[in-house]
């Protein structure tokens, strides 16, 4: 038997139709340092409560949560522990998790296997929808989300977080693809998965950390959470089980220009391909050599912002939901 565990919060937030927003834990285990990071003035500005002594991805994962409870949700992170399905951390299982250097990258693929080897692992876009959906969450908040990789003709290498988003019915706040990806390819993918996808307050592609591609435009937009709410609400009228995406840029002050992070991934790329990295080691690869460039220190600002953002928005669109 699977064995689930909400928190007391979560269970009984859920249980009385109060609001509640899924965080994943991917971003916990496979993107963000185990160690204190100093931040820039014009971050600690931004982020009074960011708490420069904690390790890095605890410090981002209270802060996300942190987020979500200030716009008026309970907040859910999901991971699994030693095989548990976990429906919201409490603190000390947070920070136990957190300093797990052995915990693996989680997607759809590998939940069944994680759970009977009870292993402990971050949980993916695609395998953080799958779990919030079982639980009846149905907003969820992330970074970026995966796609169609570069590259994808020759090694078919589309992220499970498409097909998940496609058959789960959550709607996931993020500040688009990951700009990693192949985006218009990601934005085709989209269209043939059936997936709704709606700009917040603009209908440019955001591209993760670095501002929208004015180019690439999204299906519709929406001007604020109520539209959102009621945007979803028709499409799950219709297309009950299949989930949604509402996009918002990163906050402006954070993003980055394209040119420097097309540089850094060019480099980066080439050297995936020498090391031979492939598969789900790929995206943590490559956003580890991001943050690890000459403009390092503010793309992991930007990544931080924007997911404090995602959290906010969903949390905002959870409560318009449950009016
Ligand atoms: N954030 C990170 N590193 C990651 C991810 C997010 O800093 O690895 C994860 C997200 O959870 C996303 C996943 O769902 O990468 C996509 O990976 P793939 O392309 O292998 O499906
Ligand atoms: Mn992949």
């Amino acid at each position: 038997m699977t064995s689930w565990h909400a928190t007391d919060e979560v269970a009984e937030a859920l249980r009385d139709g109060r609001p509640v927003v899924a965080l994943e834990s991917t971003i916990l285990t496979h993107g963000l340092a185990r160690e204190p990071r100093a931040m820039s003035a014009k971050f600690v500005t931004a982020f009074p409560k960011w708490d420069a002594n904690r390790p890095a991805n605890l410090a981002a994962a209270l802060g996300a949560e942190a987020a979500v409870r200030a716009s008026g949700a309970v907040p859910a992170t999901i991971a699994i522990i030693d095989g548990r399905v976990c429906v919201g951390l409490t603190s000390t299982q947070l920070e136990q998790f957190c300093a797990n250097d052995g915990a693996s990258k989680v997607s759809l693929r590998d939940l069944g296997s994680a759970i009977a080897h009870q292993r402990t692992g971050g949980t993916t876009v695609a395998s953080t929808s799958c779990i919030a959906a079982m639980s009846g969450i149905s907003l969820f908040a992330t970074g970026g989300i995966g796609g169609v990789h570069r590259g994808w003709s020759k090694t078919l290498d589309f992220s499970a977080d498409l097909m998940a988003i496609a058959t789960h019915p959550v709607l996931v706040v993020s500040a688009g693809a990951k700009i990693l990806l192949d985006l218009p390819a990601t934005l085709e993918a989209l269209e043939t998965l059936g997936i709704p996808t709606l700009g917040f307050g603009s209908r440019f592609f955001p591209r993760f950390t670095v501002s929208p591609d004015q180019n690439l435009l999204l299906p519709d937009q929406v001007q604020d959470a109520a539209e959102a709410a009621r945007v979803v609400a028709a499409h799950w009228s219709v297309r009950p089980s299949c989930g949604a995406l509402l996009m918002q840029a990163c906050p402006e002050t954070f993003a980055l220009p394209a040119e420097q992070t097309e540089h850094a991934l060019e480099t980066a790329m080439v050297d995936a391909q020498a090391l031979g990295i492939r598969g789900a080691a790929t995206t943590p690869f490559l956003l580890a050599r991001l943050a690890s460039s000459t403009n390092g220190q503010e793309v992991v600002e930007a990544n931080l912002a924007l997911l404090f953002a995602n959290a906010s928005l969903a949390a905002k669109v959870a409560c318009a939901m449950s009016d």
